[in-house]
């Protein structure tokens, strides 16, 4: 029980960290976890799991989403960019050049924080469904926007905006290293569509030996972030959504083992991790992205969306290992939802 809430939603872990968590499974990144995971390093090799932040390319994949725009700082009305020193102090040979970018944080390689997805729930049994996130994290007070939709009078409320509490700066100050584990879904079913429940699931985990413990940061090769390089900038968000194996979010089976495993994290290389659009639902309590609810909304388990984990996979693969030391922390930006990322994974 907290403060915040009277009810949990079914299958939900509110509490486990304590009643103002706001790290989330993330809180199994223990130093005797950190320790195993160093004990993975055998070869000194890195690898930057990161796209270029300008891929995908265009606003095919959604138009909210815009590719970074850089342009160079003003200093005294000049453009800080190749500007000689000497003109301001005669007889200085440096120049220097200084930029800022304009970004949607959640354009390309990306976390998403517990504050990126919450739902309408009755946490306060009084029943009336309100807005609530991870531990009963509450719209308005702690996830802040410039319109109260639930009060729908069409009025703006005053800034500033953002996530008071499960941003992502949250994320940032546990530094986000831990046992990266792969998991390579385009090995066993190429570029073909197919969702993956359960049976799929521990099928490839069986077939490719790969043990996943408690704490292990979860990485699916799935094989989109190769077809994105393909793309060269004009991704076919149809044909993206359409290839590749995805998680198929409304196996309640394939969730109950995300519940179980303790991972504490999960990234793949794709769109959302789960198959968007998930398969149809009906009943009173659909969600859109079921997986990203279980995840962020009910066990606090942050999403790591196109990842480049191409060649990683691919050595993994050759030399027959699934586990690495991965660090990934996002920027430590106080109240964003979501964060670029550039995931370091050493082997
Ligand atoms: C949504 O678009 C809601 O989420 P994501 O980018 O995490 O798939």
């Amino acid at each position: 029980m907290s403060p915040r809430w009277r009810r949990a939603p079914p299958g939900a872990n509110w509490g486990a960290f304590g009643p103002d968590d706001q790290k989330g499974r993330l809180n199994l990144l223990t130093p005797e976890r950190i320790r195993g995971a160093v004990a993975e390093v055998r070869e000194g090799l890195t690898f930057c799991l990161s796209l270029p932040l300008d891929y995908p390319g265009t606003t095919n994949l959604g138009d909210n989403r815009r590719p970074p725009r850089l342009s160079p700082t003003q200093k005294q009305g000049r453009p800080f960019m190749n500007l000689p020193v000497a003109l301001d102090r005669p007889g200085y040979i440096d120049v220097f050049s200084d930029d800022e970018v304009e970004i949607s944080l959640q354009y390309s390689t990306q976390w998403d924080s517990l504050a990126h997805v919450g739902q309408l729930f009755d946490a306060d049994a009084d029943g009336v469904a309100e807005i609530v996130y991870y531990n009963g994290y509450r719209a308005g007070e702690h996830i802040v926007g410039p319109r109260d939709y639930r009060a729908d009078d069409g009025h703006d409320l005053p800034g500033p905006f953002g996530a008071r509490a499960l941003g992502i700066e949250v994320m940032a100050e546990t530094c986000v290293q831990g046992r990266g584990v792969m998991v390579d879904l385009e090995a066993h079913f190429g570029r073909a569509h197919v969702l993956v429940g359960y049976d799929d699931w521990m099928r490839v985990l069986e077939q490719d030996r790969v043990v996943i413990g408690e704490g292990d940061i979860l990485c699916i090769r799935t094989g989109t972030a190769r077809m994105i390089y393909e793309m060269a900038k004009n991704p076919d968000n149809e044909r993206l959504r359409s290839s590749c194996a995805k998680l198929d979010g409304r196996d309640d089976r394939l969730l109950e083992w995300i519940t179980h495993s303790g991972v504490a994290a999960i990234a793949c290389d794709n769109i959302a991790v789960e198959a968007s659009p998930s398969r149809p639902c009906s009943g009173p309590d659909c969600t859109l992205l079921p997986l990203h609810a279980h995840c962020l909304f009910k066990l606090g388990v942050p999403l790591g969306e196109m990842w480049d984990l191409t060649a990683l996979a691919d050595w993994l693969r050759a030399h027959g290992r699934s586990r690495f030391l991965l660090t990934a922390p996002p920027l430590r930006l106080p109240g964003a939802v979501g964060s670029p990322v550039t995931p370091v994974a050493t082997v």
